[in-house]
């Protein structure tokens, strides 16, 4: 399966674990809303983490 492919099924499955969570007593319904919204826009943050000096910049370059 591509990666593309792949995601295409979580950006799927995502929104009914959300409603999951929306069910749950204390949920911050704010912090669902804000997560359906971003899957549906595409929106999402590629976090790269290493130790100093170990080539992230060059590796995100
Ligand atoms: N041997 C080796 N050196 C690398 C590699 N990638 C990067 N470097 C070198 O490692 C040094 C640091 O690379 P950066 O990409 O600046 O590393 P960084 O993790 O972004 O560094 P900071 O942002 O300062 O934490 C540079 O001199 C690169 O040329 C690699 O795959 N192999
Ligand atoms: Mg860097």
């Amino acid at each position: 399966m591509t990666a593309l492919n792949n995601y295409a099924q979580l950006k799927e499955d995502l929104p009914r674990c959300i409603e999951t969570m929306l069910s749950v007593p204390g949920f911050p319904g704010s912090l669902g809303y804000e997560l359906r919204d971003k899957i549906e826009h595409n929106a999402f943050n590629l976090v790269v983490l290493g130790q100093f000096k170990r080539g992230k910049t060059s590796l995100i370059n």
